[in-house]
């Protein structure tokens, strides 16, 4: 990266225009000068980029491959510009041109190649690992279309796909040279080599060639470029008259076919996992195209496979990843032609994995039919780890038959892949202190006895490049003003706000940024809603996936009841609240699609009853992603994270939130509970059942939603209100959720969530929002004290972490 020059800036913009579109920059569209820009600044890395790969062969350093189906990178170019650091200059130079910086960025699609936190978080460790200096490659697939974009149309989602490649990407690099070959089914074959071994070819298969393309991932102004890399699929056999003469016409149609499915979308489905088979080939192809480049470009330096550990780890993003174990171990057997044990020792001490959640739904099975027609050789494998791995078992508990039950990786038809990955793996750990306590505790129980040194706990972060010093400009440069620009690079630095608390000044200054955020969203959800909202109200946010579990129902029933509260005793002391709702429900959860459509008719009928003077307004953000989540998180005054204690895993909005200066109400559940321990309880509302009793009423069959909704009697009115006509026409239109509170269904107990349960306990801690916002100066105290005592919450810090007990890494020197 050199020295910002302004004219070589210009000129290479209206260079990339000229070229590509044939225009003057005059007469450019907006997406043509954003297309021009992207393509210069991505030429000021390119020769870091290089470089920095130059480094990492001559230091000959350890690199961790991050596999992940998701990768939730959202906007490129702002990130690249900040990283940079020439947002000014580039600013200026684009003002100059007439341009602004913001309306340029905003001519770029979101990279929405995940679906929420599991994604987002894989993109905070890229940006991290590059800021850290750290090796890194990111291996993922380039969906054609990923994360459906989301309206609203009469209150209902609608799915409508997004074409997110449709302009090109000017970031990404497609590099044929490492084209790979991937096989789909047929069967194998045993045969005896010259060497008199048997050998184990796959015949009769189909197979797709996976193609890399590479997108820069910038660190913070310290000229280190990792790489994401994002394999596509590639049909091998076109039409040729060999196969069509042979009669293998079908087959050269079904192998177009599957690299066109392959990589044509991805599964939009959050927490939840639909077990197709589409979604086992999109693992394996993924996998297989990583591992063995991986591999290859290991052996391109080093000569000997059995320290490729050394040099190597992959980290499994959850189960997704998992046939990395029985793949890397295919390649050391079938090319390497290494014995069981040493592949085993080699494949155990390279492999290692993240649980991300303990919702059963979301445990990854698969059918042994289906694995294993279309991975045959892979399942031979697994079959072979599952049978060795029963054994140890045996030798270890000769008593307890229980344990093959509920340990083996082959059960009841099913492969289970998070046994598979824990097997395979040196270290297993969870994303937050208390949900890797659950796993050890609980969930995984039996695995932690029998390997309790592969467990850990990496509490997860996020990037405060993207979600402060991008998303929230104004509080960034004033914190900078207050303690230097330390805190870019090192979170931890935010205490020094510490003493800025009890300046009175500051609080102002403080408050007066978050003021102006919030007119800043204002005007967003004006153009975007049509609604007028008054900046002045607290602003109440959850904005996240819609699942049952995270509880947007509890959300919206607090809303219905304080509105029924209004509106038998207007006069009631209130004040005024927007409740700001942001989620994309899975296409065919239908549950979560009728909340969202609750949310949105309860808004309806609020918003536009002019007796409650605008005491209440109700938004639902369409189609919230990266992009707008900078905005909101910058404007929030409370940050929503109620889920049902012990479900949510970490979450990691409520870190951005609390970056941000939001006061969290939630319950104590994933990283909300490190939250209380940073921010102190005082500066947190809490409420809600604790996880231990949350399971344990799981373990006793759950608890009776009918005798509380019978005994109190708000409670019954807004959940009466779901299906007496309040809120629509159609009184069956929430029925469904009336059941879910009320009746259950298949098996399923009734308030699954524990909604009721913990609804008094969230309306008295509601009402301690209110009391808590009048009075102005301690609000300030509180939100400061966030911002202040976020430091363990930065991606830096669980990098270091992963790092230090897990991937053992050097930093490159450039
Ligand atoms: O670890 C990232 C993120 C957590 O913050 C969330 O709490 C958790 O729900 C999410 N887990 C998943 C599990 N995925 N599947 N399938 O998305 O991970």
């Amino acid at each position: 990266m050199q020295e910002f020059d302004k004219k070589e800036f210009i000129k290479n913009v209206e260079e990339y225009i000229g070229v590509f579109f044939r225009r003057p920059i005059e007469d450019a569209t907006k997406q043509q000068v954003y297309q021009g820009v992207a393509y210069t600044v991505k030429n000021m890395i390119i020769d870091d980029w290089l470089e920095t790969h130059k480094a990492y062969e001559e230091q000959d350093l350890k690199t961790v491959y991050y596999l992940s189906m998701e990768f939730l990178v959202g906007r490129a170019l702002g990130n690249m510009i900040t990283n940079l650091k020439a947002d000014s200059s580039i600013r200026e130079v684009l003002e100059e041109l007439g341009y602004d910086l913001e309306n340029i960025e905003d001519e770029e699609p979101d990279a929405a190649l995940g679906n929420g936190g599991l994604g987002r978080l894989a993109a905070c460790f890229l940006d991290s690992l590059s800021t850290l200096g750290y090796p890194a490659y990111g291996c993922g697939i380039r969906y054609k279309y990923g994360m459906f974009e989301q309206r609203i149309e009469n209150g209902y989602q609608v799915e409508v796909p997004d074409n997110w490649l449709k302009n090109g990407n000017p970031f990404e690099i497609k590099r044929s040279e490492y084209a790979t070959t991937i096989k789909f089914g047929g069967y194998v074959r045993m045969i005896r080599d010259e060497f008199g071994n048997d050998r184990f070819i796959q015949e009769d298969y189909q197979s797709v060639r996976a193609i890399p393309y590479d997108m820069p991932i910038l660190g913070y102004g310290n000229h280190v470029v990792n790489t994401l890399r994002i394999w596509d699929a590639e049909a091998i056999d076109t039409f040729n008259l060999d196969s069509f003469d042979k009669g293998e016409y079908q087959k050269a149609v079904e192998q177009q076919n599957l690299a066109r499915t392959i990589c044509e979308v991805l599964y939009p489905n959050d927490n939840h996992i639909a077990g197709k088979e589409l979604r086992l080939k999109q693992q394996y192809f993924f996998v297989s195209a990583s591992i063995q480049r991986a591999v290859a470009k290991y052996m391109e330096a080093h000569e000997d496979i059995h320290k490729l550990y050394e040099k190597v780890v992959f980290q499994l993003n959850d189960t997704h990843p998992t046939v990395t174990v029985p793949e890397l171990m295919r390649i050391l057997l079938d090319d390497y032609y290494l014995g069981w044990e040493e592949a085993w020792e080699i494949t155990s001490k390279t492999c290692a994995y993240t649980n991300h959640t303990i919702m059963s739904e979301a445990l990854e099975k698969w059918p042994i039919d289906l694995f294993k027609k279309l991975l045959p050789r892979i399942y031979q494998i697994v079959e072979e780890i599952n049978r060795r791995f029963i054994m140890q078992i045996l030798s270890e508990y000769p008593s307890e038959a229980k344990k093959i039950e509920k340990m083996a990786i082959l059960y009841d038809g099913q492969v289970r892949m998070a046994n598979l990955a824990i097997v395979g793996s040196f270290s297993v750990n969870g994303v937050a202190k208390l949900h890797t306590e659950i796993l050890m505790k609980q969930e995984l129980k039996d695995f932690y006895e029998m390997f309790p040194w592969k467990f850990n706990n990496k509490t997860n972060g996020i990037t405060q490049r993207r979600f402060l010093l991008h998303g929230n400009p104004l509080l960034a440069s004033w914190i900078t003003g207050k303690i230097g620009d330390g805190w870019i690079t090192d979170l931890s630095q935010m205490e020094k706000l510490l003493p800025y608390i009890e300046d009175e000044q500051s609080r102002k200054e403080f408050m007066e940024i978050k003021y102006k955020n919030k007119v800043r969203l204002a005007a967003y959800i004006k153009e975007k809603n049509g609604i007028i909202v008054n900046p002045d109200s607290i602003f109440d946010v959850q904005v996240k996936r819609l699942h049952e579990y995270k509880r947007q129902l509890l959300n919206i029933l607090h809303v219905m009841y304080l509105y029924n509260q209004l509106k038998s005793n207007p006069e009631m002391e209130f004040y005024p609240r927007t409740f700001i709702f942001g989620a994309k429900a899975s296409a065919g959860y239908e549950r979560a699609k009728a909340i969202i459509k609750l949310i949105n008719s309860v808004a309806e009928v609020v918003n536009n009853d002019e007796t409650i003077q605008d005491k209440i307004k109700i938004i639902f953000i369409e189609n919230y992603r990266v992009s707008n989540a900078e905005i909101i998180f910058a404007a929030a005054d409370v940050s929503e994270q109620i889920s049902t204690a012990s479900k949510e895993a970490s979450g990691t909005g409520n870190m951005k939130f609390m970056l941000n200066g939001a006061l969290t109400l939630g319950t104590l559940d994933g990283a909300n509970v490190e939250i209380v321990e940073e921010a102190g309880a005082e500066n947190v509302f809490l409420f809600g059942l604790h996880s231990d009793e949350v399971i344990e009423y799981e373990q006793h069959g759950g608890y009776s939603p009918r005798e509380l909704y019978n005994s109190d009697k708000d409670m019954k009115r807004v959940v009466d209100q779901l299906v007496d006509g309040t809120y629509s026409t159609d009184k069956s239109l929430f029925a469904t959720l009336y059941d879910s509170l009320l009746a259950g269904r298949g098996g399923e107990p009734a308030d699954r969530y524990f909604i009721l349960k913990d609804f008094k306990s969230y309306l008295e801690a509601q009402k301690e929002v209110e009391k808590a916002y009048l009075k102005k100066e301690s609000w300030a105290r509180a939100a400061m004290r966030n911002t202040a005592k976020c430091g363990k919450f930065s991606s830096d810090r669980t990098i270091e972490e992963y790092v230090r007990d897990i991937w053992h890494l050097n930093k490159v020197h450039l």
